[in-house]
């Protein structure tokens, strides 16, 4: 590897982790030994729903199949912070071709639930994005080609289109390595996509020397969309961690504003990450550790924004900030 190492990394002083972190962990889930983690969150007909990844994971590795240790979750909550899970999981999905299903991420847009989510498949990886109405069928609208992962939807319409970001994995032409980046693509239906273009690279971002991609799906401020990505950097020094025998990566969050009109745009970037492992469920005893993994924002009228991440693939927490805060951080170094 070429690029610098990252070093230590710190929070924003502008997010708080919630007392009750985790906010749902293996011990909530009534189905199994389950890793939760990786969500998606929103607020549909009056109650916030999360659809979260339950992935058995860990000691079973290499003994059981991916399909048999990964599915989608769903629970309820009134406040955002207690949950109701589900006796049940909502949906996995296996097949001749498809191995599972797993990362969703929610977005209401024009009163209908659309949910975006990774599918593995014999045939390369892929980036699905399907509706629901009750949160136990799901109609795929559309699955990209092979690789790509990490798609998120905007809540409305931009220039008459339906808008996604999303992370393609170009192996072949950017040497055979991790060196991923954010792209945008546009749909006149949901299903059929074009237009794609490159959002963020990932030498773009100071804390990154490994890849970049979508955290949560955007939210509407009057200075832009607030949108939360995942940077990931990688350290050859670093060694055991969790179940891995050379987890040598970290996952952070970071913060940027996309131009409203022009989402292809970035208005402005923070450049130090929002989340940075810290607190003990992110940086130990989990199924891999030093990961944070934002996939849930939702913007309350009090201005609160409410930030859901996965913790160390094992955990679903929370972490809260003003929203104004979130917008100053990326307009700060805009210019420099
Ligand atoms: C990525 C995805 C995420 C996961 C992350 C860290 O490749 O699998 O779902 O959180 O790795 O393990």
């Amino acid at each position: 590897m070429n690029e610098p190492i990252i070093g230590s990394l710190a929070s924003s002083p502008v997010i708080v982790r919630h007392p009750a972190n985790p906010i749902l962990g293996p011990k909530d889930v009534p189905y199994g030994p389950a890793m939760v983690f990786n969500a998606g969150v929103t607020k549909y007909e009056g109650k916030y729903v999360m659809v979260f990844r339950n992935d058995y994971g860990n000691e079973e590795k290499g003994t059981i199949e991916p399909h048999s240790t990964t599915n989608l979750g769903l629970a309820f909550s009134d406040d955002g912070i207690r949950w109701e899970v589900q006796p049940e999981p909502c949906w996995s999905w296996h097949d001749e071709e498809v191995t599972r299903v797993y990362d969703p991420r929610l977005t209401v847009i024009d009163g209908k639930c659309h949910m975006c989510f990774a599918v593995d498949t014999k045939h390369g990886l892929r980036g699905g994005i399907a509706a629901t109405e009750d949160f136990r069928k799901f109609d795929v609208l559309s699955l990209s080609v092979p690789d790509n992962r990490n798609m998120v939807l905007f809540p409305e319409k931009i220039g008459g289109s339906y808008v996604r970001l999303e992370r393609p994995f170009p192996v072949y032409s950017r040497g055979g390595r991790d060196r991923f980046d954010m792209w945008m693509s546009d749909s006149p239906d949901l299903k059929y996509w074009g237009g794609s273009r490159l959002v963020l690279g990932v030498e773009q971002v100071p804390f990154a020397n490994d890849k970049v991609g979508p955290g949560a799906p955007p939210v509407k401020t009057d200075k832009g969309w607030l949108t939360t990505f995942h940077a990931v950097d990688l350290d050859p020094s670093r060694g055991k961690n969790g179940w891995e025998e050379n987890w040598k990566k970290r996952y952070t969050a970071g913060i940027m504003l996309l131009d409203l009109e022009d989402p292809g745009k970035i208005v402005g970037m923070s450049h130090s990450p929002l989340i940075a492992p810290e607190a003990s469920y992110e940086t130990t005893g989990g199924f891999r550790n030093n990961v944070i993994f934002p996939g849930g924002m939702i913007l309350e009228a009090s201005g609160e924004v409410k930030i859901y991440y996965g913790a160390a693939d094992t955990w679903e927490c929370l972490a809260t900030a003003h929203v104004d805060d979130l917008v100053r951080l990326c307009l700060e170094n805009n210019g420099k």
